[in-house]
């Protein structure tokens, strides 16, 4: 029987020291909760790293026997790779590229030796595991070599590349040392998939540009081989939301906040503290709302979660410290003795409880500079079920290609964010109610199992598409 094998950096479930010793909870993040429903079907497998620095060898066996009975096989990696690897070139070097902040990206050649030299590490695991009938799919900007480095010692598989994150223009990628590594190591694969065509687009023009590879209808002439290049939009498990938010630990949440706030209109955001996320300047845009419209003083209040990401990282520290000062002073400048502008939580929240929160607020501001897809608001769209709400969703995040009926817009122009939310917070029941039922309609019908149905069909027909080619 042929199975799939998963393969992304961090696997769906985290290690962590106990004083009792070794400690496993699932871990956060888009991709985590995307394919969380998935890999454990059919005997299939998940290779990852735990998320912790394993060193000793009974320590390593206890983590392969701990996850191997959930279906996952674990890639140590030491402190050093986790620096220049993890740290260094996959978050100081391809995220800030892909996310166009090039300003913050750093170019340094030992990073990228150890990015590499991990790629490798991953590509050893997935031979150990893969029999020549399994498919392998390969996950996002951590190991963009991996995909040519599986082809170059099992030529006949089957391996599908899906990046989560923006692909940018050639222009930025062209500034990059080491394109066409990166890029000749997506193309090991059969099927390459993003979430919106425009990232598509600039990934055939890079390859045109760089490589000189024509395509035609995605499929890239890449020397002996052709590779299928194709736009797959991420859903959610929108079924375990909508009944997550239907649950008693959801209203039970929902019902506390409610206690706490009194009686304030709630405008919701959900991040990682990550740059991209536009945190810092939401805070800007309403900031200049409370300016412009002091008759919501009082009245609304901004519930902010930002999740602990990244924070050896030096941008995360400084950005960390912008949004507390920026906190610090609307909270100053605004607040009452009973009201407070901002409710803001560094630290990560139980689910049940991010369910509550989607149910209590009336809008959602999911503003980021730059985003593959967002996974937030969707999962906003799918808590509210038959209750009225408004979305305000930034045109950079691949969710604005499909949430039309979401209020667009530009996160950097200010102004237009701060108009936004007093849209949204006068918007009449009615029109909420239809804009939020054909979000529904689409977030339904588009769900995670259908994203991965559909790459694993595309999948199939691109292998037998090139074995076509090959024998005509
Ligand atoms: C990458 C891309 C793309 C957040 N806080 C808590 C919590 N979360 C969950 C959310 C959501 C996930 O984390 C975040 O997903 P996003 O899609 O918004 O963002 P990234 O983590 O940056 O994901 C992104 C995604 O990959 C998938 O391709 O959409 O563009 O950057 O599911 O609910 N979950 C819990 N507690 C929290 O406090 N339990």
């Amino acid at each position: 029987m042929s199975r799939t094998i998963i393969v992304s950096n961090r696997l769906p479930t985290k290690a962590h020291r106990t004083e009792g010793g070794l400690d496993f909870t699932p871990s956060e993040g888009g991709l985590a909760t995307g394919l969380g429903s998935i890999y454990r079907a059919d005997g299939n497998i998940w290779i990852g790293w735990p998320g912790l620095v394993v060193e000793e060898p009974a320590e390593q066996q206890h983590v392969i026997d701990q996850l191997q009975a959930d279906s996952m096989r674990p890639v140590f990696l030491t402190e050093t790779e986790i620096r220049d690897f993890y740290e260094g070139f996959s978050n100081e070097t391809l995220w800030p590229t892909f996310h166009y902040f090039s300003q913050y990206a750093v170019f340094d050649q030992q990073q990228w030796e150890a990015y590499v030299a991990v790629n490798e590490k991953f590509c050893e695991a997935v031979l150990q595991e893969a029999g020549p009938e399994d498919t392998i799919w390969v996950h996002d900007y951590q190991l963009l070599l991996l995909p040519e480095m599986v082809r170059k010692a099992r030529p006949d598989s089957s391996i599908g590349f899906f990046l989560h994150i923006p692909f940018p223009s050639h222009e930025i990628i062209r500034a990059m040392p080491w394109r066409e590594q990166l890029l000749k190591g997506m193309l090991g694969a059969d099927l390459i998939g993003f979430h919106t065509y425009g990232y598509m687009r600039h990934f055939l023009s890079a390859v045109s540009q760089l490589l000189g590879y024509s395509s035609q209808n995605g499929m890239i002439e890449a020397g002996t081989r052709s590779v299928l290049v194709d736009a797959f939009p991420m859903g959610i498990d929108y079924d375990k939301y909508a009944e997550l938010a239907a649950s008693q630990a959801a209203i039970q949440s929902e019902q506390t906040y409610r206690e706490a706030l009194g009686n304030v209109r709630v405008i919701l955001s959900i991040d990682r503290l990550d740059y991209t996320k536009g945190i810092a300047q939401r805070l800007l845009a309403y900031e200049l709302m409370l300016q412009r419209y002091p008759e919501w003083r009082e009245q609304v209040t901004l519930f902010m979660l930002v999740v602990p990401s990244r924070d050896q990282v030096e941008k995360y520290k400084e950005l960390k410290e912008e949004i507390d000062e920026l906190v610090g002073r609307i909270t100053s400048t605004y607040r009452t003795l009973s009201w407070n502008p901002v409710q803001y939580f560094y630290r990560s929240f139980p689910i049940e409880d991010l369910a509550g929160l989607y149910r209590l607020a009336e809008v959602a501001l999911v503003t980021p500079m730059r985003d593959g897809m967002n996974l937030v608001a969707k999962e906003f769209v799918a808590c509210k079920g038959d209750r009225p709400g408004v979305l305000i969703l930034s045109e950079r995040a691949g969710a604005a290609r499909e949430l039309s009926d979401a209020i667009i817009i530009n996160p950097s122009d200010m102004p237009q964010v701060a108009e936004a939310m007093h849209e949204a917070l006068i918007m009449p029941e009615q029109e909420q109610r239809q804009r939020m039922a054909s979000m529904q309609a689409l977030v339904q019908q588009y769900n995670v199992h259908h994203w991965v149905q559909l790459f694993m069909d595309r999948l199939t027909y691109s292998k037998i598409k090139q074995q076509t080619l090959a024998t005509t």
